[in-house]
């Protein structure tokens, strides 16, 4: 059994429990009181990423969810529980960045489905013992997903986003280019960070920098969205159909 994780990596994943916990309940309360059923959802799906990420984050604040690896004769430490919240987590991400744009199910599915390749094809690479060529092979793999995912953001996603309105449009925008912006932080992290086993940062480090990533890619793209309650309005008007 591994033991709670000393020094800058418990204060990383404090901060991120705290931040996640936090966000969750600003969450639930900017939801209190909306009554329209299409509004609801944003909130329940982002109050469910805030949640979620603030339970595994606890978790691995607890020394939960962390194995050792041994790779090449070395011994690496692996934050498992990463991969168990962003299963669900960026899935849910991207629901609410499709039901924003209007997207059908087809494109849901196929986003989802993508995503879902790339966290476990990335767990698996985190989990691979056969050496470090393996464990990088596996990385390429998962970024392989990652960059389909970001070609379907920028083109059917956004398609679909222009149909809507100007400020339905600009927000998916924002929130759109958020994504693409931290999510390509992640591989990066992971390939210099332990994963990866260049180790050029050290795991205090790597804790830090994706609780930071997490927080912003969560809370505050949670912020951004449930902020504009009247684009919201606009997103979920009964109009506003389904686009191929
Ligand atoms: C809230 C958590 C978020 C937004 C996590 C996003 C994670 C990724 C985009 C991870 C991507 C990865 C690859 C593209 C390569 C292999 C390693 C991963 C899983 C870190």
């Amino acid at each position: 059994m591994a033991q709670p994780a000393p020094g800058l990596e418990t204060i990383a994943l404090g901060i991120g429990t705290l931040g996640m916990a936090l966000g969750t309940l600003a969450f639930i309360a900017m939801g209190a009181g909306e009554t329209n059923e299409k509004k609801q959802e944003f909130y329940i799906i982002t109050i469910f990423i805030a949640a979620i990420a603030a339970v595994s984050y606890f978790s691995m604040f607890m020394g939960f969810g962390v194995i050792e690896v041994v790779v090449d004769g070395e011994a690496l430490v692996i934050y498992w529980a990463r991969y168990a919240d962003w299963l669900f987590t960026t899935p849910l991400l991207l629901l609410d960045l499709a039901l924003l744009a209007g997207a059908s199910r087809n494109t849901i599915a196929t986003l989802v489905g993508l995503d879902v390749a790339m966290i476990i094809t990335g767990l698996v690479g985190a989990l691979a013992t056969e050496g470090a060529a393996m464990r990088i092979a596996w990385w390429g793999i998962s970024t392989g997903f990652f960059v389909v995912l970001l070609y379907f953001l920028v083109s059917t996603l956004s398609k679909n986003a222009a149909q809507k309105s100007g400020d339905v449009a600009a927000l998916f925008s924002t929130l759109r280019n958020l994504v693409i912006v931290l999510w390509t932080a992640y591989p990066i992290v992971w390939i210099i960070g332990t994963e990866g086993t260049l180790g050029l940062i050290p795991l205090g480090v790597e804790t830090a920098a994706f609780m930071v990533l997490d927080l912003a890619a969560k809370v505050g793209f949670g912020f951004i969205l449930l902020r504009s309650r009247d684009v919201l309005d606009q997103a979920s008007a009964p109009s506003a159909q389904a686009a191929d």
